[in-house]
């Protein structure tokens, strides 16, 4: 693509990269007086340091201008590294996107955020923070893309967008980021741009060097085409004069924090280390003379990451699908006084710097906010241009207005044993079998453990999507085998390989299907309970930015029993009830799963929804004879039920979850033998009825299925998981508790004998109430 005669209008008349080096300077202004203000022109009640990364937009300034305001298209979608936050902001406050308002209030209540996030800023696409996790979503963003568009979901007969991380050099060293790597090559993903702000800077200090250099080599050996841009033109221009070789061969060698100490102490600096290392080379005394100390500043920090004709040329080559990574030689606090200093990441420039640098802006005093101010390019030519700005075209992001599909009317799976695992493969075998709308937008993963967390039937209805078509070897060759492996374009399940990383990073992706790419998708991923932990913070990572899924983590528990400690889950119904955005529900018995299932479907379709997690058992339980009827599953979705209503007044209840109610069943049995008035309540999800407690009160649904109990009732709370999940409802009404679970490491086992020797059997519970009730009352 040309650079300047791109589209004809007055604009034109001043040259393209006139106008996006004025945006450049402008940009970089806008977020340094942005985290300048807040840190100096608001009143500051509490002591504490506002902050704002003044050094780490700098040298993304140049890069995110061309980036927006000239290669972006509106089908693109962007995670940009979460230190350049004040300079997405402010690009979108020059787009018209963002209002003066935000950016005066940046890190304030209601205010630009002080990291990208797309549910609380404007035009945000993927939020980042945690650094890692917005290189990699942008990875699944594009398989999810390929997606939606091969399974004629949307976007078919447009181009596909690329989808775009800006990201911080230190963020390679990120494990998840080559995690997604190496996922990627396997999905054969296209569309992806990772733009590396090579500033050799991290948080600590100045970074390894050659660096570059094993960029090039993963990138690479996964198919990606590596773009470097080192030097900007004018060092270019310098490099092949007389003498530019040593130059060259001297830059190349210089360590990157000896480079980064010259680049802070600036021309003086670099003229003498200049003399001393290659005064003797001929051309460099020549050099030297004829650059003035600030000149020869400018020479040697004109990297082509702060060179926008480099950038533009660099952008506009990239024409075809391959992942192209670009790596962007740039310099930490570029054209501030923090440039190049190790100490720089989280640096503010004080007043006075701040004075010096609005006077080189020219900005008079009042015009700070003001977009044209200082600027030598015509203001007309300039509106013209950003009313021209390809990616502006681009329509508001896509909120969850259509009304939510309902899971197919199945029955609930009937059997007089099943386990909560077996329960969901077979709802899930139905919902394929229903097909229709909703069906054909539920999308499974799992992270290698599609077959042991019984997602292999549905497998074998809806195949495995790939972008190309695969056969199943061992199904061509009639080699019996209960699974079967077909790949194509129409799969709808992705298997994954075992980082459950990527799991969560592609929940996050397919969960925001609708928002990125017009496609409602259902998606369903599922792993084994103890290993949420290995993806927790790409988990959070998901819930945070309001991507909607289902997690089914299976198996869960103690009740994994021979399988041992090392896979037996403890913490996470602490997880569950703690993990904003996710609703946490643990059935015992499979009709429960199937209302929690319709529930679940609705609710992460819903504007004001969330994303769940079942946490569910491979324990063969005794289902119930019953048929719920509407009130049984409001409650069971509400979080808790009486199994066995309490008398009046009674003073004692068992309230159990999930795999070992049964236990709780045999025990109230065995009570009933001298009291009568217990009471057995099943809970299905401590987390809903926990925030509606917090929420409602007295009025809550715990608050109601406790009111019969007597005031100073003994409670006995127990589940296959940290007692601490349950023992909280004795605080409801001030009740007497007998808290039973599992607050140590598991280990190898049968039921009876764990369920004894972690004291979550039937003669646990029955001594836990009996010890309670022979407290002395006050
Ligand atoms: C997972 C995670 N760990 C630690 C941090 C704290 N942190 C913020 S920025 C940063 C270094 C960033 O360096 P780089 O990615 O090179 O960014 P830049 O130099 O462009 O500011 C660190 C360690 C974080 N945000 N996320
Ligand atoms: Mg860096």
């Amino acid at each position: 693509m040309a650079v300047t005669a791109r589209r004809s209008s007055p604009a034109a008349a001043t040259d393209r990269l006139t106008l996006l080096r004025a945006l450049e300077r402008k940009v970089l202004w806008l977020a340094t007086w942005t985290i300048h203000h807040a840190n100096h022109g608001r009143d500051n009640r509490d002591g504490l340091k506002v902050g704002g990364h003044q050094a780490s937009c700098a040298s993304a300034a140049s890069l995110m201008t061309a980036l927006y305001f000239h290669a972006l298209r509106p089908e693109d979608r962007v995670a940009v590294k979460p230190h350049a936050a004040p300079v997405l902001h402010a690009i979108q406050y020059l787009l018209d996107r963002q209002s003066r308002a935000a950016l005066e209030n940046f890190r304030a209540l209601g205010g630009a955020q002080s990291y990208p996030s797309r549910t609380k800023d404007v035009q945000v696409d993927f939020s980042t923070g945690s650094v890692g996790l917005g290189v990699g979503v942008t990875l699944f963003a594009s398989l999810v893309q390929d997606y939606v568009r091969l399974h004629g979901l949307g976007g078919e007969g447009r181009p596909p967008g690329r989808m775009i991380a800006l990201m911080g050099d230190a963020e390679l060293d990120e494990g998840n980021v080559f995690e997604a790597l190496l996922e990627g090559w396997k999905h054969d993903v296209r569309n992806l741009w990772w733009i590396i702000d090579y500033n050799r800077q991290s948080l600590d200090g100045v970074i390894n060097d050659h660096l570059f250099q094993k960029i090039q080599d993963f990138f690479g050996t996964v198919g990606w085409k590596v773009v470097t841009l080192k030097y900007g033109k004018q060092l270019e221009a310098a490099l092949a004069r007389p003498g530019g070789a040593a130059l060259r061969r001297w830059i190349d060698e210089c360590p990157n924090d000896l480079y980064a100490a010259l680049t802070y102490q600036g021309g003086a600096g670099w003229r003498q280390r200049l003399e001393a290392d290659l005064g003797a080379e001929p051309g460099i005394a020549r050099l030297l003379n004829e650059h003035d100390d600030d000149a020869l500043h400018r020479l040697l920090t004109n990297l082509a990451g702060h060179d926008m004709a480099a950038i533009v040329a660099a952008f506009d080559a990239a024409t075809d699908d391959v992942p192209h990574c670009f790596v962007a030689y740039t310099i930490k606090g570029f054209d501030l006084p923090l440039a190049g200093h190790k100490d720089n990441h989280a640096g503010l420039m004080n007043p006075a710097q701040m004075a010096q640098y609005r006077a080189a802006q020219r900005i008079p005093d009042g015009a700070e906010w003001d977009k044209f101010a200082g600027l030598d390019v015509p203001r007309g030519a300039l509106e013209d241009f950003l009313a021209a700005v390809p990616m502006a075209e681009r329509p508001a992001t896509r909120a969850r207005t259509a009304p939510p599909l309902p899971m197919p009317s199945i029955a609930p799976p009937r059997a007089a044993e099943m386990s909560t695992q077996e329960g969901f493969g077979r709802i899930m075998i139905e919902i394929a079998r229903a097909g229709g709308d909703f069906a054909a937008r539920v999308v499974t993963a799992s992270p290698d453990v599609t077959v042991s967390t019984n997602l292999g039937g549905w497998v074998n209805q809806v195949g495995v999507f790939h972008r190309t078509a695969h056969e199943d070897v061992f199904r061509e060759r009639r080699l019996p085998s209960a699974q079967k492996w077909v790949l194509g374009p129409d799969g709808r399940h992705i298997e994954l390989g075992i980082a459950e990383n990527n799991l969560f990073l592609l929940l996050a992706a397919l969960g925001l299907a609708e928002a990125q790419f017009g496609a409602r998708l259902l998606p369903v991923g599922t792993l084994y309970d103890p290993f949420i932990a290995r993806g927790l913070d790409a988990l959070n990572y998901a819930c945070y930015q309001d991507a909607r899924f289902l997690l089914v983590a299976t198996p869960s528990g103690i009740t994994l029993a021979p399988e041992g400690g090392a896979h037996q889950s403890i913490a996470t119904p602490l997880i569950g009830i703690g993990q904003p955005g996710l609703a946490y529900f643990e059935p015992a018995f499979v009709d429960e799963l199937h209302a929690i299932m319709a529930w679940g479907f609705d609710h992460l379709q819903r504007p004001d929804g969330g994303s769940v997690y079942l946490r569910l058992s491979t324990r063969p339980v005794e289902q119930p004879r019953r048929a719920l009827n509407d009130g049984l599953a409001a409650a069971v979705t509400a979080g808790g039920y009486w199994l066995r209503e309490p008398a009046p007044g009674s003073d004692l209840a068992v309230i159990a979850m999930g795999a070992v109610v049964p236990e709780a069943i045999a025990a109230v049995a065995r009570i009933g033998e001298w009291t009568a008035r217990a009471g057995l309540m099943v809970v299905t999800s401590p987390d809903r009825l926990h925030s509606d407690w917090l929420a409602c009160g007295d009025r809550s649904h715990a608050a109601r299925l406790l009111a019969p109990l007597a005031r100073d009732a003994a409670l006995v709370t127990v589940l296959d998981g940290h007692p601490l999940a349950l023992s909280w409802l004795a605080a409801v009404r001030g009740q007497r508790v007998a808290p039973l679970g599992v607050a140590a490491f598991g280990q190898s086992g049968d039921i009876p004998d764990l369920y004894r020797t972690y004291g979550i059997d039937a003669d646990a519970i029955v001594a836990a109430a009996n010890r309670r009730l022979a407290e002395p009352r006050f």
